[in-house]
């Protein structure tokens, strides 16, 4: 709002900072304003709560009065200012994409456009290009975003949800207490999807609790609206706009229930009618076979009855899981403690926000035993990155700190800009130094296909390239992927050994679980990265992995599942 308001840029970078600060604090805000002690239920004074908050990097004085302000009552009279100056709707044309705050602002005050509908209608009749500097391209591009942003679906990335399932699940033990025999959450989270669209949970309680459970749940802190409240179910809706339904149900259903709520609805499909050729009706709580009624408290038991082993939720997508099951060649997946080292990080060097040895330190600590540091090369314009002088500068500092790490090391990586003609930005005899080099694009991104794909492909075929990563530049529910055609791109991997990397960035999962078992249909192996520029996004490991479990991966598929010893043999530069 500021931005639009034209503040100057030093009051709206000083708010930036100041979110960013608080963003990656090693704990939550309201222990640093009561003076690091979070249990403490004491309410801090006006002045100490100020002082304590400017402890943090990036917090003056006025900045610290505010947050003691919002902390203190949950309001704060600055942004409600701000938002009485600023048409909402003019905070919703921002996030059409490549609209920016300046636009945003002239296109209000000269045009007195104040919502989508408004714009939309502005570019189609050639309004927009009135304004000076804006011409028929910018309506076209505006129109265009337009078009994406309506394509958005109201999904949730899964590294919002899961925690938020967590807490949810934590509360209502902590409120039902020894009512409660197991609680879960199904649907899409269970099957760890990357999107969410709502969250499922399911209780098992006996039935003299079930009306106590629903009710402690529609009461709970964060729902802001009950929109469903029966003897079975509740459905509600979270302050941060997530729908949440939770069902309760007795200990004997819990299987049946389980199984059906997780889903997807197309295995469900699958195995109803998999019962049925065996002389059973299955629903969401019982097997029934004549007039009799048989009942499951477990998952292994309703497969077992239709003589399946039981099938991780990942596979659960109708995708070919239950012959595998029957024929007992279901993959054993692969899990976070197989991974023994990550392959794309990034420092201080480049655009990341710790140095190389507190995010060595922060991998170690999770059990890690390798990172290959891989800043991004100088060429790609938007992030600071290491040139051919700056690389043996990090090299230097790399090898000073493997001299003091014990059973831990840093590698030498990189991950290069492959430029919008193919040409690289940094000379092949570094290249060949490095333990491992990445290469990626970031510009030019809408080629058209046969473009792109022939500037990846002339990349994987330079033999210092060991492999291709965040291959398709996806960002979910932002950006599509490239135009790169992957079959070709992984006809090239199998003739030149480059791998293509699954990137376990949240935003990112990229390769995606279609991609992933096509790989390994293929017999081609790949690296599972954590992309982590601050070391709190190793956590996006666990989002990886769950990505490459719905892929059908299995440890042997991922490269970085091995000792670097063993890895690096299977490296591209390394091999003969
Ligand atoms: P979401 O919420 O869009 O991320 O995806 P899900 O899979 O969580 O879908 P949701 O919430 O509509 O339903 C949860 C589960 O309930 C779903 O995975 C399977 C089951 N289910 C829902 N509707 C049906 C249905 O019409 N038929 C069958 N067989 N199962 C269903
Ligand atoms: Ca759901
Ligand atoms: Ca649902
Ligand atoms: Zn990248």
């Amino acid at each position: 709002m500021l931005d639009v308001l034209g503040e100057n840029s030093f009051k709206v970078n000083a708010y930036r900072r100041a979110a960013d600060a608080i963003q990656h604090l090693d704990q939550d805000v309201r222990a640093v304003w009561q003076g690091g002690d979070a249990a403490s239920p004491e309410p801090v004074e006006a002045a100490s709560g100020v002082k304590n908050l400017r402890t943090i990097a990036g917090v003056g004085e006025a900045i610290a009065s505010k947050l003691d302000e919002l902390l203190r009552t949950g309001e704060m009279g600055y942004y409600r200012e701000l938002s009485e100056q600023v048409p909402a709707g003019v905070l919703d044309i921002l996030k059409v994409p490549d609209v920016g705050p300046k636009t945003a602002a002239r296109l209000w005050r000269e045009l007195n456009i104040t919502t989508l509908d408004q714009l939309r209608a502005a570019a189609e009749q050639g309004q927009v290009r009135q304004l000076k500097g804006m011409g028929e391209k910018s309506e076209a591009k505006i129109l265009a975003g337009l078009a994406a942003l309506s394509r958005k679906t109201n999904r949730r990335l899964i590294s919002t949800v899961y925690p938020f399932a967590q807490a949810v699940i934590a509360q209502m033990q902590e409120t039902c207490g020894s009512a409660i025999h197991q609680i879960t959450y199904a649907g899409s989270l269970r099957r760890m999807r990357a999107t969410i669209g709502d969250l499922d949970f399911l209780v098992s309680a006996d039935a003299a609790h079930h009306a106590d459970i629903l009710e402690a749940f529609t009461k709970l802190p964060r729902v802001e609206t009950v929109n469903d409240h029966g003897g079975t179910k509740a459905s509600v809706i979270a302050d941060n706009g997530l729908q949440v339904d939770l069902r309760v149900l007795e200990p004997k259903h819990w299987g049946c229930a389980l199984v059906y709520f997780t889903g997807s609805k197309q295995h469900n499909i699958e195995i109803r009618g998999l019962a049925q050729e065996q002389g059973y009706t299955l629903n969401e709580y019982r097997f029934g076979q004549n007039e009799r009624e048989l009942f499951c408290e477990t998952e292994e038991e309703v497969y077992q009855k239709l003589g399946l082993p039981w099938i991780p939720p990942e596979l659960r997508e109708a995708a070919g899981e239950i012959e595998a099951a029957r024929a007992g060649a279901l993959p054993r997946l692969i899990e976070l403690g197989d991974l023994k080292g990550d392959l794309q990080t990034h420092s201080t060097w480049s655009d990341g926000q710790m140095t190389i040895e507190q995010m060595a330190r922060a991998a170690q600590a999770r059990g890690l035993k390798y990172i290959a540091v891989t800043d991004h090369s100088s060429g790609l314009g938007i992030t600071r990155g290491v040139d051919a002088t700056r690389i043996k500068e990090q090299w230097a500092e790399i090898d000073a700190l493997n001299k003091r790490l014990r059973g831990f090391k840093v590698l030498k990586g990189l991950e290069l800009e492959i430029r919008a003609d193919g040409s690289l930005d940094m000379p092949d005899e570094i290249l060949a130094q490095l333990d491992i080099c990445l290469a990626s694009t970031h510009t030019a991104q809408k080629q058209p296909k046969e473009k792109i794909t022939a500037r990846v492909v002339k990349a994987m075929r330079h033999p210092h390239i060991d492999a291709i990563a965040h291959p398709t530049g996806r960002l979910i529910e932002e950006r599509e992927e490239t135009a790169l055609d992957l079959a070709e791109a992984m006809r090239v991997a199998q003739e030149t050994g480059t791998l293509l990397e699954v990137d376990g960035a949240v935003e990112r999962l990229d390769l995606d679980e279609v991609h992933i078992r096509r790989l390994k249909q293929l017999g081609l192996k790949t690296i599972l990265d954590s992309d982590a520029h601050h070391a709190d996004q190793f956590e996006t490991l666990f989002y990886g992995i769950h990505n490459a479990r719905r892929g059908w991966a299995e440890a042997g598929d991922v490269l970085n599942t091995l000792e670097w010893a063993q890895l690096k043999k299977h490296l591209k530069r390394n091999r003969r």
